[in-house]
């Protein structure tokens, strides 16, 4: 199959992984507790723990996935050779706050973590993989929510500021590429990801998440400010949770819907990439009794440092309506989703949508004018591995080309685009499941559900196919 519309020269053709899904080592090397390490898989409590944090925190499970993950924290080598094997020109890993700061507050950072990323960001550039590092993929250190409450304290944004200052100077000429939080707007999803927030006993949630969020904006704000000092090269990019919501109907109540579920979305880029709250958040507030605290230079912040670029998830659009009561909904990434019956599903129910990816993306462009870069997308999948070490996953090469030849038609349609790093490139721990039986990656790991493997990598088909798209610039699909 041809592409409809050449990708760019330099086109920043990867994959992604996070440290929480894939490290493990969970206590080496002085690291602190992350959320994920006190979680335990989706079949023992997952979803009651990311709701009610602190009590998980008295809890003992049976299994922490995140303990040991793929253990990517000895295999680092392998993984950044096989990805160098598939010709990744960029690698976007996250770097684990706890690995620097244990309890999240200290002055001095924890050299021993420092020094696994110097190794990780070494071996890329010896691959000539440009690194795109994540400061924070849902990894404020547990510590920060027992003794300050989490994002919701303003003190986390100077906590925050001292390790993107390590990481600035230490990466000074060896990192370009920075995204300040994964996923932004999941904090009002997965507050305990999203900001080390246990929201189970507050009064006004609400009131907490957006303060909590405001905190954030204004910490990424003056993350890409040091970043920008530090290499007036550096390019900053915020993440989106993306995907646009469709209305169910032609009914203008529906359309409604829609337009304020995606501004729901928006509304933290708009302040990342626009420089200022979006003046819809003027009602929203007022109507659900939120007031936020600021600083009086808080506003000057964030209209002074807007980022470079806008990166983003997408793995499926979404639907909504006025009226949810009488329809059906799916599972998604975590937001709920009317089932679309135009739409086929993953084995998870998330619904498969590449037209949707044009559509994100023409959105998100017309909306901003700035270039983008996808940095998840992929599929989510029960790969099996045969007994001679192959595994045929064709499913996943159908998903990513014809995501990718949406990517073209976006590119086609007028959109600046950076790159594509494809989600959990080699084999993970799910985020939402907490298993490693929702496989995403070129590259399978001998691990189960259970935590029992060897841990060896093997190629899936869809790697020599991945490979040879990025050898021809995406001509190849
Ligand atoms: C995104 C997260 C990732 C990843 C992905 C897939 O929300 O940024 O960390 O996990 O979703 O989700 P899951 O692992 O639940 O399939």
């Amino acid at each position: 199959m041809t592409k409809s519309a050449p990708f760019p020269q330099h086109f920043l053709w990867g994959g992604a992984l996070a440290a929480n899904q894939a490290e493990g080592a969970y206590q080496l090397d002085g690291k602190g507790l992350s959320p994920v390490d006190i979680l335990p898989d989706g079949k023992h409590g997952r979803k009651e723990a990311l709701a009610a944090p602190l009590k998980a925190l008295d809890r003992t499970y049976d299994y922490y996935p995140s303990h040991e993950s793929i253990d990517f924290y000895h295999h680092f080598k392998e993984d950044i050779a096989l990805m160098a094997e598939m010709g990744f020109k960029t690698f976007r890993f996250s770097i684990c706050w706890a690995r620097i700061f244990p309890q999240g507050d200290e002055t001095e950072p924890n050299e021993a973590g420092l020094r696994f990323y110097d190794q990780v960001i070494d071996e890329c550039l010896n691959q000539q993989i440009e690194p795109l590092v994540t400061i924070n993929h849902f990894d404020t250190p547990i510590a920060l929510m027992t003794t300050y409450g989490g994002w919701k304290n303003r003190q986390l944004i100077d906590f925050y500021l001292n390790y993107c200052q390590v990481l600035f100077k230490r990466y000074n000429g060896k990192v370009k590429y920075w995204l300040t939080f994964n996923e932004i707007n999941m904090i009002l999803h997965i507050p305990l990801f999203g900001g080390a927030l246990d929201i189970s006993e507050e009064a006004h949630p609400e009131q907490v998440l957006y303060q909590s969020a405001h905190h954030q904006l204004v910490a990424s704000a003056l993350a890409t400010k040091l970043a920008h000092e530090h290499n007036p090269q550096a390019q900053v990019g915020c993440m989106l949770a993306g995907a646009t919501y469709y209305p169910y109907s032609c009914d203008p109540a529906d359309i409604w819907s829609a337009i304020e579920a995606n501004r729901n979305n928006y509304f933290f880029i708009d302040v990342q990439s626009k420089g200022h709250y979006p003046k819809f958040a003027e009602r929203f507030f007022a109507e659900h009794q939120i007031q936020l605290a600021m600083e009086p230079e808080d506003l000057d912040i964030l209209a002074a440092n807007t980022v470079d670029f806008i990166s983003f998830s997408y793995y499926s659009s979404r639907l909504t309506s006025h009226d949810l009561s009488d329809k059906e909904s799916t599972e998604g990434n975590v937001f709920a989703s009317l089932k679309n019956p135009y739409l086929k599903r993953t084995e998870w129910g998330w619904q498969i949508d590449p037209l949707g990816l044009r559509i994100t993306m023409n959105d998100l462009y017309d909306r901003y004018e700035k270039p983008l870069f996808i940095v998840e997308n992929g599929l989510g999948a029960k790969d099996v591995l045969n007994a001679d070490g192959t595994v045929d996953d064709p499913y996943r090469i159908d998903y990513t080309r014809n995501h990718l030849m949406a990517v073209s038609e976006a590119i086609a349609d007028g959109v600046e685009c950076l790159g594509y790093t494809s989600w959990g490139c080699i084999d993970l721990v799910s985020a939402s499941t907490g298993q490693m039986s929702k496989r995403y990656g070129f590259v399978y790991v001998d691990r189960d559900d259970s935590g029992q493997g060897s841990l060896k990598r093997y190629k899936k088909k869809s790697f020599e196919w991945y490979k040879q798209v990025i050898a021809s610039n995406g001509e190849n699909l």
